[in-house]
C-alpha cells in the first residue's frame, strides 16, 4: 500500500470508528502529520477527557496511553504497537517504592508521569516536568521520595531545597542522558545567536548551561521568545517546533537523540491499529482508581 492510500484509509476508519489520533511530540513526522492532537503526555490525556470520540489511538509510549485510559475509563484507548514503551518508566518497580517507604515512612511519594500505572497507584501525587517544583514545594514534608528520573529529581531538589530520595537511585532516560557538555559547546560555537532549550531529564551539568529548562510543552510555549534555538531533547521535537514556527530556526543538539519506544510506531501501525482495533490498553480498576487519585491531586496542586 502506498503512503497516500494508508492515509486515506486512516481517515476513513477514523470516521467509521468515531476515533481520534493523539500523538506525542516525539513521534515520527508521518505520524505527527495524521494526528488530530499533538502534545506532551499530560496535555494529551487532558484533551482526551473533553474529546467527543469512542476510540483514542494513542501514538506515544505505553505509560502515556495508560494515563489517557485512567482519565478516560469509558473510552477505548489503543496503542499502535506493543513495542512503544518507555525505558525510564520501566526502571521503576513497586518494590523500589515500598523499600524507600520502609526507610522514610513519613515521606510522601511523588512520581513523574513517566511511570507505570501500577507504580502510580503507590504515589501520593504525580508530577510532570512542568509542575514538579511547585508540587514538591507545596507538600508539607522536607523529605520526598521521588521517581523515576534522578535528573528531574536533582532539578527539583535544587529549586525547592528539599531532600529528594530518588527511586531507583539510577533512574534516568537514555535519550536525554546522551547530551554532554561537548554538545553544549558545539551548539554555542555553531549557532552563537541561538539559545539553548534543555529538557530537565538531561544531566545536571547540561541543565546548568541551559538558557531555559522546560518540558516539551514548555518548549512550545517558550519558543516565541527568541528566533533561534538549539533543542536538547528527542530530535523529532525539532520537526514539531519548526512546523509551529516556520520563521524561526531550530537545531537538534544531537541527531542521534532518538527514543526507540517512540520510533517503534509507524504510519502503518496507526492504520492497522484502527483497522484491527488493537492493542487495547486496560488498567485494572483498583490500580486505575488509586493512580487516578494521584493524578487528580497533581491537577489540583498545579
Ligand atoms: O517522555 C518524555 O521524555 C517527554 C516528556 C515531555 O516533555 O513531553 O517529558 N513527557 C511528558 O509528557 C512528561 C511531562 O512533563
Ligand atoms: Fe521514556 Fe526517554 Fe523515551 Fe521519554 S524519551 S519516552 S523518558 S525513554
Amino acid at each position: 500500500m502506498e503512503r497516500e492510500d494508508i492515509i486515506e484509509e486512516i481517515l476513513r476508519l477514523k470516521e467509521e470508528r468515531n476515533a481520534v489520533i493523539m500523538a506525542h511530540n516525539y513521534q515520527l513526522p508521518e505520524v505527527q502529520d495524521v494526528a488530530d492532537f499533538l502534545g506532551d503526555s499530560l496535555e494529551l490525556a487532558r484533551k482526551a477527557v473533553n474529546v467527543d470520540a469512542d476510540v483514542i489511538v494513542f501514538a506515544g509510549v505505553d505509560f502515556m496511553a495508560e494515563t489517557a485510559k485512567i482519565l478516560n475509563p469509558e473510552k477505548k484507548v489503543l496503542l499502535p504497537t506493543r513495542r512503544a514503551t518507555c525505558a525510564m518508566a520501566n526502571m521503576l518497580t513497586v518494590e523500589h517504592i515500598l523499600e524507600a517507604k520502609k526507610k522514610y515512612p513519613e515521606a510522601p511519594v511523588v512520581l513523574y508521569v513517566n511511570s507505570s500505572a501500577e507504580a502510580k497507584a503507590y504515589a501520593d501525587v504525580t508530577v510532570t516536568s512542568a509542575n514538579a517544583v511547585k508540587v514538591v514545594q507545596n507538600l508539607d514534608s522536607d523529605v520526598v521520595i521521588f521517581g523515576p528520573d534522578k535528573n528531574l529529581g536533582h532539578y527539583v531538589a535544587k529549586m525547592t531545597g528539599k531532600r529528594i530520595v530518588v527511586v531507583p537511585p539510577n533512574g534516568h532516560c537514555y535519550v536525554h542522558a546522551k547530551f554532554t557538555l561537548e554538545d553544549v559547546e558545539r551548539a554555542r560555537g555553531l549557532h552563537p545567536k541561538a539559545k539553548l532549550m534543555v529538557h530537565p531529564e538531561c544531566e545536571p551539568q547540561v541543565q546548568e548551561k541551559a538558557d531555559i529548562i522546560v518540558s516539551t510543552g514548555g518548549m512550545i510555549r517558550k519558543a516565541c521568545e527568541h528566533d533561534e534555538w538549539v533543542v536538547f531533547t528527542e530530535r523529532e521535537m525539532v520537526y514539531r517546533l519548526q512546523r509551529l514556527y516556520p520563521n524561526k530556526k531550530f537545531y537538534p543538539a544531537r541527531e542521534d537523540a532518538t527514543c526507540i519506544g517512540m520510533k517503534a510506531i509507524t504510519l502503518r501501525h496507526v492504520y492497522e491499529s484502527l483497522r484491527d482495533m488493537k492493542y487495547e490498553i486496560t488498567v485494572r480498576e483498583e490500580i486505575a482508581e488509586r493512580a487516578r487519585r494521584a493524578i487528580e491531586r497533581m491537577l489540583e496542586m498545579s
